[in-house]
């Protein structure tokens, strides 16, 4: 294998964007200009070839990306003026029935390119995908694509930014032409004209910037430099003094404010006519973070989940995410994004959000579509893939020397259902494993047994969603599915905060239990990471501290129930709730209950054991009765 390229010339980066816009075209592109593939094949192709990316045979039939797919590359400068730089990249689709492709890859990735189209803009998937990025902090740089096409508008797409998202764009462009007459892009930061020759685009030429747009690249890059003084004060003050501004001083300022999010880059081009990409690819190299200008967060669990900082340094113990699954020939590959240490194959790790179950990794690979190779090494931040690593995607691996879980990511509820059965009996064995394995890659796909039919109902993100999946039990299962017809999941919100003041009271037998709790439940903001938080505000002690975890059981299971529906609980965009606890003077009336928690079993002791007995449920708390009276009470209001 090569040397390793160091850390600060890696980047990690995400094309997500509205369906459409151009993001496996533009995939292609990058493939063919830094040499991983040779020959361009367009999506919907003539050739039919399909583009490197949609490896799916049905991504390729219908035209569209299903499913993620990561990819890297080498990057040496439009020029080749910069050293080379390794990009990993993930193209994810664009539809919203597969928007959980788009959450897993930017929960692992620190930069992204959010592609808009020049004449529609802002579509209704951008902002869905920029909320995406903006919950787990993501620089992005805006990429104006199909400048070919009649209405191309750069300033109008880089407006709507402002007035529809909210952010602070910058132009870094100015595109010679536009629509048929499109022919390059000036870059008023050095002051250059490029045009993209060759059959394909490949030869970037660097020229001087055509007479009629003198003025116009020298008031853009007035107009930058003001626009980007705005949010960093170290351009801002050497603005204010009128001292020269750099090339170099410019782009540091600009890469500043992109890491910091207070600035969009916005760069234009045309990538099926292949204008542009290589200048994207210079500003991925200037503007977007490296791994580690980004910081990581996990919690340590031997520490009552104390937060710390995950170090980009590969000497240090391994933390690695498993983020995604899939199925191919050769068997289980699980996507791990390192953000510590190093892992080697035939290493062991260990599985911290699952009791520390221990795997060994017999074999890794860096993944390149559907194609592979193998490394036998992987150190903070790389993207790998591990063949026969058995875990549920948003799992935290260590080496066993650290207890740490990372922020596992946002997965909505199902808006979809549908009974489903196989045609033929004998295909219910290959019915039951394609459900299996389904559910096990894709958190939003999800099946249970309906308690009075009897029937099997899958639910999902949308009836292309479940189409998908019932196609693939076809093909890849030889299992024809029958099916009912598609439900919508109601699902019950809370809309805003409201007291929760309880008497849990109960005499049995022997024993009595009484417990007061008081609190508050609100919805969580709509970009919050977790769909259900419990805040433990609990003060002087007046509900001991084992009794906690308890009260957040009892709650997370009235979220999980719903009071109304019952089955799917409760639903964004007004997420879920936040408790604080306090329970003057308890006392117990009896001797002290046995309770059984999930699958653990404990015998209280002390005087507040009706913090955990149940009324309702036999398995979980009486704080269950709670949930359900008190949400009762909030959306009765
Ligand atoms: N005129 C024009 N068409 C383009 C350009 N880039 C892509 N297209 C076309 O737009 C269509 C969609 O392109 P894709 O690359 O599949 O878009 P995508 O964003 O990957 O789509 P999904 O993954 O399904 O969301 C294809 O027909 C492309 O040929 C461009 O720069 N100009
Ligand atoms: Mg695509």
């Amino acid at each position: 294998m090569a040397a390793r390229i160091p850390l600060d010339r890696i980047r990690n980066i995400g094309i997500s964007a509205h369906i459409d816009s151009g993001k496996t075209t533009l995939t292609e592109r990058i493939l063919y200009y830094t040499g991983r593939i040779h020959k361009i094949h367009e999506v919907r192709g003539k050739d039919g070839v399909g583009a490197k990316m949609d490896s799916m045979d049905l991504e390729r039939e219908k035209g569209i990306t299903i499913q993620s797919a990561a990819t890297y590359c080498v990057w040496n400068g439009s020029q080749e003026q910069l050293q080379p730089h390794n990009i990993n990249i993930i193209d994810t689709p664009g539809h919203v029935d597969f928007t959980i492709e788009v959450e897993r890859a930017l929960r692992v990735l620190d930069g992204a390119i959010l592609v808009l189209d020049s004449g529609k803009g802002v579509q209704s998937q951008s902002i869905t995908v920029d909320r995406q990025m903006k919950r787990y902090r993501v620089p992005r740089i805006a990429f104006v694509n199909k400048m070919d096409n009649p209405g191309a508008n750069y300033e109008r797409v880089s407006d709507m930014l402002k007035e529809k998202l909210g952010h602070h764009p910058v132009n870094l462009q100015v595109p010679i032409g536009a629509e048929s007459a499109f022919a390059g892009i000036i870059d008023p930061i050095i002051g250059k004209a490029y045009f993209f020759d060759g059959d394909d685009g490949e030869i970037v030429r660097e020229a001087e910037v055509p007479a009629e747009y003198t003025k116009a690249t020298a008031a853009a890059r007035e107009k930058i430099i003001h626009d980007v003084a705005d949010v960093d004060d170290t351009l801002g003050e050497k603005f204010i003094n009128e001292e020269p501004i750099s090339v170099d001083d410019l782009r540091a300022a600009i890469r500043r404010a992109t890491l910091a999010l207070k600035m969009t880059p916005v760069m234009c081009g045309s990538a099926i006519k292949n204008k542009g990409v290589q200048l994207l690819l210079d500003g991925v190299v200037h503007y977007l973070p490296n791994p580690t200008d980004v910081v990581n967060e996990a919690h340590d669990q031997s520490k009552g989940e104390e937060k710390v900082v995950v170090e980009s340094d590969p000497s240090k113990p391994f933390v690695g995410l498993a983020f995604k699954l899939q199925q191919d020939k050769y068997g289980q590959l699980t996507y791990f994004r390192v953000y510590q240490g190093t892992v080697s194959a035939g290493d062991t790790i260990f599985n911290t959000s699952n009791e520390m179950r221990k795997v060994r990794v017999p074999r890794m690979f860096r993944m390149h579509s559907e194609d592979r190779e193998e490394v036998p090494s992987a150190e903070a931040g790389d993207i790998v893939a591990f063949y026969g690593v058995e875990a549920s995607s948003g799992e935290t691996f260590t080496d066993g020397k650290v207890n740490y879980t990372l922020t596992s990511m946002f997965v909505p509820a199902a808006v979809i259902s549908l009974a489903v059965a196989p045609k033929d009996r004998t295909m219910e064995v290959n019915f039951s494993k394609a459900l299996n394995r389904f559910t096990k890659e894709d958190p939003t796909f999800r099946v249970h047994q309906d308690e009075e039919s009897q029937q099997t109902i899958i639910s999902g993100m949308g009836e292309l969603h479940l189409d998908i999946y019932m196609e693939r039990m076809r093909r890849e299962y030889n299992c024809d599915v029958i099916a009912g017809k598609p439900q919508v999941a109601y699902r019950e919100a809370i809309t805003r905060r409201a007291e929760i003041n309880y008497t849990h009271k109960k005499q049995t037998g022997g024993s009595g239990q009484y417990a007061k709790i008081m609190g508050y439940i609100e919805p969580l903001p709509a970009d919050a990471v977790e769909a259900y938080e419990f805040l433990d505000d609990v003060s002087g002690g007046s509900i001991p501290r084992e009794y906690i975890s308890s009260c957040d059981k009892g709650f997370k299971e009235g979220v999980r129930k719903g009071t109304m529906i019952g089955t799917l609980g409760f639903a964004p965009p007004a997420l879920y709730h936040a408790f604080a606890v306090s329970n003057p003077g308890t006392k117990l009336l009896g001797p002290p209950p046995t309770i059984n928690v999930g699958g653990f079993h404990d015998v209280i002791s002390g005087s507040n054991g009706a913090f955990s007995a149940t009324p309702n449920y036999d398995y979980t708390t009486g704080l269950g009765t709670l949930d359900v009276d008190a949400l009762n009470a909030v959306i009765g209001q």
